[in-house]
């Protein structure tokens, strides 16, 4: 159901546990994010299936249910040592391992015929800063693998840019582990992203990456 009229929805996503891991802390980070969250804006979450079949299109879901101004998926990239902030999405199903369903799509596109990559619609080099400024490791990432979470990402992109919403801005944030980052400061550093994408269109920032 939509919120009341002038009330702004934003949707965060977190994964379940996946390759026979016990938690996953993308997941345990939205969980709290929504315990703690005080508005003014709506906050709707939900925690995804790490499947092919399913994620993907609950998020699209959701997003038709909920109308949000903002949509944050979040998910977990073990080894990395910063939380991340995706810029790009790209049109490739290629898992290393199967999901949770045991699918294992090769070299398969998320959407037949969609484009090649979409870009984040989200400020994430402003995201990225408002972390560094509250003294948690970040960085903008370029790629979000080619695993369920990228699957998502680019669903949520092409979803978004193919039913009249391109001006929503949506990124994935890939959290590492809660033992390089801690629950609780994933979740605050995800609150600082939502609060990123909905402040108002800021001015470009210098940055990129050189390799
Ligand atoms: N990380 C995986 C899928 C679910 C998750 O939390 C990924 O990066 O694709």
């Amino acid at each position: 159901m939509r919120g009341d009229v002038g009330v702004r929805t934003v949707l965060v996503t977190g994964f379940e546990p996946f390759a026979g891991a016990a938690d996953n802390p993308s997941g345990d980070a939205v969980r709290r994010l929504a315990r703690d969250w005080d508005g003014p804006e709506r906050l709707v979450t939900e925690v995804l299936p790490v499947t092919f079949a399913d994620a993907a299109a609950r998020v699209c879901a959701l997003i038709d249910e909920h109308d949000p101004v903002a949509v944050v998926a979040v998910g977990l990239a073990e080894g990395r040592a910063e939380l991340t902030p995706e810029r790009v999405a790209v049109n490739l199903a290629d898992a290393r391992i199967p999901d949770n369903a045991g699918a294992q799509p090769v070299d398969e596109p998320v959407v037949a015929g969609g484009p090649a990559a979409y870009l984040t619609t989200a400020p994430v080099k402003h995201a990225v800063a408002a972390l560094l400024a509250a003294g948690l490791p970040a960085a903008v990432s370029h790629t979000a693998g080619t695993f369920v979470c990228n699957h998502v990402f680019y669903a949520v992109l092409h979803h978004l840019a193919t039913t009249g919403r391109a001006h929503v801005p949506a990124t994935f944030v890939h959290v590492p582990a809660a033992t390089v980052v801690a629950v609780p400061d994933q979740a605050r550093a995800l609150d600082l992203v939502v609060r990123t994408l909905l402040a108002p269109s800021p001015a470009p920032l210098v940055g990129g990456a050189l390799h």
